[in-house]
């Protein structure tokens, strides 16, 4: 009996063993791959030029997001990817209208179980906006990714190919997630917060006071820094319960710069003017009083500057407390229009502009 049972227990350790060494040697199923879907606007990532020597000159927004797709096939080794063309458009033509329906249509898909990341290829004039309203308004956590390119596809150097496989890859990449809305250009993952269009010739076209998050490199994600500003889960905005946005204009500071700008952009009803000021947000001493009696006819007044780095503080160069005027902080411009218009459909009170301010 024991020599029997000696015999069915080494049986039983050799199955055993002989299971265990097969899985050891039986490799993993490959990762499933990520389901992303490019939403495609127009620009110059959608551009054609007459020729290979035309890397300016070329008309933006023409080739379709299947041949965008198509044209990289290296993107299957990244994820299963699905195209939509919303809009074929160049950016400086983008209306709020279009990014309330660019809004809604990525927040749609973000609530989709079946989409992990979405990329949004758009023209590069107006990239910045954009993102900055998609990391405002979008509540997930879902990879959201704007690209665009400075060469059309036709061009040599052509920079678009490599700029949407980046992308791709960095909105497949789960480590990507929660970082807000980003952009990806010329190697660089930006956030989508500060990142901006800095040089209007060149493929480093994109970048950020701050510095980049990270970089990807033949599809790989490396990450230095996260956003700290709220934004997507963070954010007291949601895109599903905006429908329009209140007119905001921007006036350029620069010297002799009259007081008609201002005056102009009361009388077509802004609810907000965004003084690009010289300097730390300066207002010539003979625009102050033209801006003092657009703030009691109710319309907020918001210092930024046309200097591109640094931060605006409040009180410096006028006294915001006493002319309840607000400062837009490190937002440039045209960042600083799209928060205003957002915070004008939450709130009027000047305080709690301010607050937007520093917390977005
Ligand atoms: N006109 C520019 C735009 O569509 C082209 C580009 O750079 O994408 O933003």
């Amino acid at each position: 009996m024991h020599t029997l049972h000696r015999l069915i227990n080494s049986v039983a350790m050799a199955s055993l063993f002989t299971a265990l060494s097969a899985c050891a040697q039986t490799p993993a199923a490959p990762a499933a791959k990520a389901n992303i879907v490019v939403l495609a606007t127009g620009g110059t990532i959608a551009g054609a030029g007459a020729s290979a020597a035309n890397s300016a000159t070329y008309q933006a927004a023409k080739v379709p997001v299947e041949k965008l797709i198509a044209g990289v096939p290296e993107l299957a080794d990244l994820a299963n990817v699905r195209g939509a063309q919303v809009f074929q458009i160049a950016s400086e033509s983008f209306t709020n209208e279009k990014l309330v329906t660019l809004g809604k249509r990525v927040a749609a898909l973000a609530k989709d179980p079946g989409v992990d990341g979405i990329v949004i290829t758009h023209g590069t004039d107006t990239l910045e906006e954009t993102s900055f309203f998609l990391t405002l308004v979008v509540r997930t956590d879902k990879p959201i990714v704007v690209v665009g390119s400075m060469r059309p596809g036709t061009a040599m150097s052509a920079d678009g190919t490599l700029n949407l496989y980046d992308a791709v890859a960095v909105a497949a990449d789960k480590s990507s997630r929660g970082k807000g809305a980003l952009i990806v250009m010329n190697d660089d993952i930006l956030s989508g917060r500060d990142a901006g269009k800095r040089i209007n010739i060149k493929t480093n076209a994109f970048s950020s006071q701050w510095g980049a998050l990270g970089s990807v490199v033949e599809g790989k994600t490396y990450w230095f820094r996260a956003p700290v500003k709220r934004h997507t889960m963070a954010s007291e905005f949601d895109i599903e319960k905006i429908d329009t946005l209140p007119m905001v204009a921007i006036v350029y500071g620069s010297g002799e710069m009259g007081t008609f700008a201002a005056e102009a952009a009361g009388k077509a009803g802004a609810k907000a003017i965004i003084h690009a000021g010289t300097g730390n947000g300066s207002v010539p001493n003979y625009g102050v009083d033209t801006l003092k009696a657009l703030r009691a006819q109710g319309v907020h007044i918001i210092r930024s500057a046309r200097v591109q780095d640094g931060f605006v503080l409040r009180n410096s160069e006028q006294p915001d407390d006493k002319y309840d005027w607000v400062v837009a902080h490190d937002l440039n411009p045209q960042k600083a229009k799209i928060l205003a218009a957002l915070a004008l459909t939450k709130t009027r009170d000047t305080k709690e502009l301010q607050r937007i301010f520093w917390e977005y």
